[in-house]
């Protein structure tokens, strides 16, 4: 048998941890799990929903590196849907259609991580999803009307926002801060100069939800170090933020040693309401078009506590008093009040600073540190409606249940395997509902069908309801997924057709407007798409036939007539390597040269009657 090494924990307790570890991938083991499942027939009818009926909950998970949101429907655990966001996706035609494709900008791909759900007085509204990529230092945010993308924004002087998005308790602010410190507008600098010349950059992003657009409102200069999770504050720690750190070290090289070298590395506490009224105050500086905030300088609103060394995730308690951090390198979670924090920086409690940052001291904010037994790898944590608190356990694979208010561990379960983060029933408001928390898997071995070396990733459905925790269903999942929402169904209200916008000089709604302009070697085409035809100009003799010379730029506006639910039409081009879609009354542009002459059938590519196949026409280019 081949070992394998958990890809995360590194080293050091990779060796800590072997033998629990590979005690859990033990063939007797998985043997058991089965059959207390196949036993089980009650959790089957947990899970299933008969036809007709709808699932209770939307599971919104990140697809991390697809760059795409998954929707499941909980309890069954269906896949419903695959949203494209920061990757192309030709069933949707995205990134192929002028609007996503000029969203999506220069690159074509994203890392997705920690999707959030909009908030209004800390509980999910249900109107707006943002996420974060990594990979290319963006943001973005999906409208739940339609589950489309809206707006995506390149985050300056930032490395990979990884430790966002997280919204405030009404969606005032998103904090993105980095991942990767780089030099302020990621200019040259020497690894020599790292300590001087690199930041890790935080930014606030503001959302305007009459125009759906994302905003950089202002940044903050934090110390070159990388920054891992972080958490909005909740009622009476509504105006700050936590988020951990590692590499405080501030090394260059080789991390996974060097980064670990400490033994404690920080959480950075941060009053944004304080930041807020300094940025209008005046009080930054303006560096590459950014109000930015440097903590040596900007003084105040900032703090550092001592944490375990390497911490991951940081999650505030529903009730908004406490916060607790969870060590991937050490293992406990350590319990934080927000009340001694507070009065720690109200009477200066501080062991020293680093960056021009006070470190408030770490036993005046303290309340203790959770080491449940051979539990190993804590990195996420969700709560109940109870305030009880559900630690994933990356080593040593399972969901451990304890009490904040004691640090009793009360329950254990096993997941298959090396959870990352777990997702409670709107585990981010101030009001879990405790019924379900589900288990994000990175490893899922041996739960399918196999398909090769590689597996899908594994979401475990937990039922909270009874004594003891229950795993009750599990399905796969695309990579991968680093956190999701899990929001009651009727939050979200999606609409069946889009409306017609009579101000979109691009859209027709009717036969007798469809016409094919030419401006130049610009050809314009304002045409129909409706079951079972297109049509393009309804006065030419071929009203589904597209003619261009070689070498003219070509838009076609096209618009769905259909106004009738779920009724989509797509269009692509033979060879022409692009796809679009309308769905029911939306209009969409795209644009192309003509660089090959010839004749190109052209159809629809989404399967809307019985007639979809006689949904098509001819785009001829003239050399
Ligand atoms: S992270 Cu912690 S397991 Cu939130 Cu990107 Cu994946
Ligand atoms: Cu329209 Cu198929």
């Amino acid at each position: 048998m081949k070992k394998w090494i958990p890809p995360v924990a590194g080293i050091v307790t990779g060796l800590l941890a072997a033998t629990v570890f590979f005690a859990d991938f033990s063939p007797e083991k998985t043997t058991q799990v089965t059959a207390d499942n196949n036993s089980n027939k009650s959790n089957a009818e947990k899970v299933y929903v008969p036809f007709g009926e709808k699932d209770e909950y939307y599971l919104m998970a990140s697809g991390g590196h697809s760059g795409q949101m998954f929707i499941y429907g909980v309890p069954s655990m269906r896949h419903i849907r695959t949203v494209p966001v920061f990757s192309p996706d030709s069933a949707t035609g995205y990134g192929f259609d002028n609007h996503t494709k000029e969203m999506m900008g220069d690159f074509t791909w994203g890392d997705l991580h920690h999707p959030a759900l909009s908030e209004t007085e800390g509980d999910y509204d249900g109107k707006y999803l943002f996420a974060t990529d990594v990979a290319n230092s963006r943001a973005a945010v999906m409208n739940l009307e339609t589950f489309t993308t809206k707006d995506i924004i390149n985050v300056p002087n930032t490395s990979g926002p990884h430790c966002a998005a997280f919204v405030t308790q009404n969606t005032e602010y998103m904090f993105l801060p980095t991942r990767f410190a780089v030099p302020i507008g990621s200019e040259y600098a020497s690894l020599d100069d790292y300590s001087e010349q690199y930041r890790g950059v935080m930014s606030a992003v503001t959302f305007d939800e009459e125009k759906e657009k994302l905003n950089v409102a202002y940044q903050v200069a934090l110390p070159p170090w990388s920054y891992d999770l972080s958490d909005a504050g909740k009622g009476m720690s509504g105006d700050w933020a936590v988020i951990t750190t590692y590499n405080t070290e501030e090394a260059t090289t080789n991390l996974e040693i060097n980064a670990s070298q400490a033994d404690r590395d920080y959480i950075v506490l941060i009053n944004w309401k304080e930041l807020e009224q300094k940025v209008k105050d005046g009080d930054y500086d303006e560096v590459t078009g950014q109000k930015m905030i440097f903590p040596e300088k900007h003084k105040g609103g900032i703090y550092l506590i001592p944490v375990a060394k390497s911490p991951h995730g940081v999650d505030v308690t529903p009730d908004g008093t406490r916060f607790i951090a969870s060590g991937k390198l050490a293992p406990a979670m350590t319990v934080f009040s927000f009340e001694k924090a507070f009065e720690a920086i109200k009477n200066q409690d501080f062991a020293g600073e680093r960056n021009g940052i006070p470190i408030v001291k770490y036993e005046s904010v303290m309340e203790r540190e959770v080491n449940p037994e051979n539990a190993l790898g804590p990195l996420h944590t969700q709560f109940d409606d109870k305030g009880m608190a559900y630690t994933t356990m990356f080593i040593s694979s399972e969901i451990v249940k304890w009490d904040p208010n004691s640090g009793e561990t009360l329950d254990r379960v096993p997941v298959q395997y090396s959870p990352g983060h777990a997702v409670a029933a709107e585990g981010d408001t101030v009001a879990p509902d405790g019924k379900y928390i589900i288990a994000l898997n990175k490893i899922a071995k041996d739960s399918y069908l196999s398909v090769g070396p590689s597996h899908p990733e594994s979401m475990q459905l937990i039922d909270l309801r009874g004594d003891k925790m229950e795993v009750i269903q599990s399905a796969p999942v695309n990579p991968e997924p680093h956190y999701a929402q899990l929001v009651k169904a009727d939050k979200i209200k999606t609409i069946s057709v889009y409306d017609k916008d009579d101000k979109n000089p691009n859209a027709v709604y009717n036969q007798e407007e469809t016409r094919i302009e030419r401006k130049g070697n610009e050809v314009h085409v304002y045409g129909i798409a409706m079951r079972s035809k297109f049509i393009f100009d309804a006065k030419a003799e071929r009203p589904d036939v597209i003619e261009v010379n070689k070498g003219d730029k070509v838009f076609i506006h096209l618009t769905n007539i259909d106004f009738d639910q779920d009724i989509t039409h797509g269009f692509a081009i033979n060879q022409y390597d692009l796809n679009m879609e309308v769905q029911p009354g939306q209009t969409n542009t795209i644009e192309f040269t003509a660089d090959k002459e010839g004749t190109f059938p052209l159809y629809c590519t989404n399967f809307c009657s019985a007639l979809h196949q006689e949904m098509s026409g001819y785009f001829l280019v003239k050399p």
